[in-house]
């Protein structure tokens, strides 16, 4: 039995890929599962419901030796409680690589805007059958990932698989559907605002010190500037706790393709502005003008500081 498993702070990509990459292995006559590490944000449950998807099962941890398969991640930190109990046979994932096994396994890595389209690429390239209800988690998390075609990820590989899906699943305006998901994630309510933050958080190390980023992509920038005050003591509250460098909370306005960045000190916004040219949007918020994508653009900037 494999164990598909996605990151922590899971995300369309994240939950989806888990789901249609076990769905692969079960058609190709594999035992397989899908597991979450946390629930699913407001767009994901937006997709599930749609498409009538139950929810796979939330874990922290899984019994010792369970033979696990990572999706769109690769990094221990994002990964399983007790990923080094476990029997890790095989990675599939769009990010950078920082990953040490004690055996081979394998591995499948493409630069495209989406872990889902490595998937779907899988389902055509091998012929296995594509089932409607996959080709809709697939699709609507290859929209998600590349903001509908918005994001500098973004591949033609993406854009030619979501053609293909859609020929599967018949979304008449994809337009007005990446819209209808991106709305639904940006209905946040009344968050406590750590969950906020940590939505879509992740810790990177760069320089030898760790650096938090949180981002937020939304259609409602007012909703975060709004909340802006709690959101800034928050970030320096994670700070402390968790002993970093600095932590961001970047707002992505999807539609707009720009970002306002809250930091959690004087220094962390002073370097975050040196390196992105950020101008000055009041007190405790820069804004930076084509920014929207943390792992194509904020963190190989950081990388290179
Ligand atoms: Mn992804």
């Amino acid at each position: 039995m494999y164990k598909v498993i996605g990151h922590k702070n899971p995300d369309t990509d994240s939950i989806c890929s888990a789901i249609a990459y076990a769905e692969f292995l079960r058609q190709r006559g594999m035992e397989a599962e899908p597991f979450l590490l946390g629930k699913p944000n407001k767009e994901t449950e937006f997709v599930l419901k749609k498409f009538s998807v139950a929810t796979p099962e939330i874990v922290s941890s899984l019994e010792e030796g369970s033979k696990v398969v990572l999706v769109d991640h690769n990094e221990k930190g994002q990964s399983i409680d007790n990923l080094a109990e476990l029997d890790l046979r095989g990675v599939i994932d769009h990010h950078k690589i920082d990953l040490k096994t004690e055996k081979p396994i394998s591995v499948l890595i493409q630069p495209w805007g989406s872990t889902a389209s490595i998937v779907a690429d899988m389902y055509f390239q091998e012929g296995v059958q594509l089932d409607r209800s996959v080709a809709d988690l697939l699709l609507s998390a290859i929209i998600s990932d590349t903001l509908f075609f918005r994001s500098p990820t973004t591949t033609a590989v993406d854009k030619e698989l979501v053609k293909r899906l859609n020929e599967i699943v018949g979304i008449d305006n994809l337009e007005t559907y990446s819209l209808e998901m991106f709305k639904a994630k940006s209905d946040l309510g009344d968050m406590p605002v750590d969950k906020l933050i940590r939505l879509d958080y992740k810790v990177f190390e760069f320089k030898g010190g760790k650096y938090g980023i949180g981002v937020m992509e939304t259609t409602d920038v007012d909703y975060a500037l709004k909340r802006k005050d709690e959101i800034l003591a928050g970030l320096k509250k994670i700070q402390e706790e968790d002993n970093l460098k600095a932590v961001y909370f970047v707002v992505v306005d999807i539609l707009n393709s720009e970002a306002f960045v809250l930091s959690s000190d004087e220094e962390a916004k002073k370097l975050f502005k040196n390196l992105f040219s950020a101008e000055e949007r009041g007190e405790g918020v820069l804004f930076a003008r084509g920014l929207v994508s943390r792992k194509k653009q904020i963190v190989p900037r950081f990388e290179k500081m």
